[in-house]
């Protein structure tokens, strides 16, 4: 089932976390706000029942904390990308060695650039956005890697004023869509029922559901009760200084459910 997750692994923000990539260059985060912010998004994952490994700070990486850029990652097999910022692709050489340590096949994009917050998994594949981060070479080449684990892959857009697919949508429901209005109406999750967020919290729609509980910004009020009507239990955690990052709950882990054991 696409929600079930038992393992994740995060890692700490560096000290330089407040000098990290935001479009346009805005109001710095607080350190110690990140820090807060991390330590309960942690602890949500474990209370939702995953067993959480936490990675050591890089104060090289300031954007290292957002862990889900540089590969993505499956039951049994993970993919190291390429991220699209410059001052990020060096993060993929700190990411291979743990992710070989713990899943028995590692693919590697070697071409073009790919961040892992395009990449959206449905029922029905996987949705790559091209972005100001995923270009044509990384997706086409990913789509390929995809093939190989036997995960059908489609290239799609992702709305101009916008850092990532995932930026403007998450997956809540098997055939639910929670996004923002301008991807509700390009056409992409036409066959989905999909929950719009209110235009004054455009990036609530970056949630994470785990298991049964689904992860949503604090700060956003409107869709928190949208979603309550809807029937999700729902648990608000603060977004306020990571989003002066542009970044979302998604960001801060990479999660997947570990294969069963072959008992013989
Ligand atoms: C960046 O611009 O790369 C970071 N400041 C934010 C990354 C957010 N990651 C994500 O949405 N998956």
């Amino acid at each position: 089932m696409i929600f079930e997750f038992d393992s994740a692994l995060v890692r700490l923000p560096a000290r330089s976390v407040i000098h990290g990539l935001s479009t346009p260059p805005g109001p710095r985060p607080l350190f110690e706000a990140i820090e807060r912010a991390h330590a309960d998004y942690v602890r949500a994952l474990e209370e939702c029942g995953l067993s959480v490994e936490t990675l050591p700070p890089l104060e090289q990486y300031p954007d290292s904390i957002f862990v889900e850029d540089p590969a993505l990652v499956f039951g049994s097999a993970a993919v190291v990308l390429r991220p699209g910022a410059q001052t990020r692709l060096g993060e993929v050489t700190e990411i291979e060695p743990v992710l070989s340590r713990r899943f028995e096949r590692v693919l590697q994009l070697q071409t073009g650039f790919a961040d892992g917050g395009d990449m959206l998994l449905t029922p029905h594949g996987m949705l790559i956005g091209l972005s100001k981060r995923t270009n044509e070479a990384g997706a086409s080449e990913l789509r390929g890697l995809l093939r190989q684990l036997g995960i059908d892959a489609r290239i799609v857009n992702t709305p101009a004023d916008t850092l990532h697919l995932k930026s403007d949508c998450s997956l809540i429901g098997e055939d639910h869509i929670l996004c923002t209005a301008t991807l509700a109406g390009s056409g992409l999750f036409d066959s989905y029922r999909k929950l719009i967020v209110p235009e004054s919290e455009k990036r609530a729609a970056n949630a994470l559901r785990l298991n049964d509980t689904l992860l949503v910004g604090q700060e956003f009020p409107l869709t928190l009760d949208l979603l309550q009507r809807s029937g999700y239990t729902v648990r608000a955690l603060p977004v306020a200084n990571i989003g002066k990052l542009d970044a979302g709950l998604s960001c801060m882990s990479l999660r997947w459910k570990a294969p069963e054991a072959h008992h013989v």
